[in-house]
């Protein structure tokens, strides 16, 4: 059985792909763009869209909803970091909140015999003050993570995943996947 990760964001299933093939675990990629509820926490916002894909899609799959909240604004953009992204961007967020803490989230939602399973992650860091080479993920060129100089940007896949919000909520779900022989 081949697990299926449904997102329409290439780096997401870059960085998932990477932390399967390093446990040997198989993944599927199943490149679709799903509506989003609006509420105030990822897991309500990805526990929705998880019922709702279940209408159409085989089991089992997951998907991976990610937020940043931002301490200066109050935890803004926190679940609506898509729609500020394509908004404002990262010079606007750095415009309102360079050298702030803050941190990533990831609401990893698996449907698996018609349960939907939950698995997170956090990332603390700050926003810089300018905008990294590097990939060109979200927000990785403004987030500095805590007790690096560098930007998420500037990491590999691999090297991100080591302590980012994804990369723990992926050793969640693959701790999962192993200790239930669903590989
Ligand atoms: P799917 O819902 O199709 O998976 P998406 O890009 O819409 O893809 P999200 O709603 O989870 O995914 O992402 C919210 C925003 O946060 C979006 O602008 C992403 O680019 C950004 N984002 C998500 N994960 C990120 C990460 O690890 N680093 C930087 N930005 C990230």
């Amino acid at each position: 059985m081949v697990l299926k990760f449904i997102t329409s964001n290439e780096h997401k299933y870059r960085e998932v792909s990477a932390a399967f093939q390093k446990n040997g675990l198989y993944l599927s990629w199943q490149m679709k763009k799903y509506e989003e509820i609006q509420a105030a926490d990822n897991e309500t916002i990805s526990r929705d869209s998880c019922m709702k894909l279940a209408e159409h899609i085989e089991q089992p799959f997951f998907i991976d909803d990610t937020g940043l909240y931002i301490e200066r604004l109050n935890g803004f953009p926190g679940p609506y970091a898509s729609y500020v992204q394509d908004t404002i961007g990262n010079s606007g967020i750095i415009k309102l909140a360079s050298g702030s803490n803050a941190y990533f989230k990831t609401v990893i939602s698996l449907m698996i015999e018609n349960k939907v399973h939950q698995f997170t992650g956090i990332l603390k860091g700050k926003i810089s003050d300018e905008e990294s080479l590097g990939n060109k993920f979200g927000y990785d060129p403004i987030f500095i993570p805590d007790g690096y100089s560098i930007s998420l940007a500037e990491l590999s896949p691999y090297e991100k995943n080591v302590i980012s919000h994804r990369g723990k909520a992926l050793d969640n779900l693959m701790g999962f996947l192993i200790s239930n022989h669903i590989k």
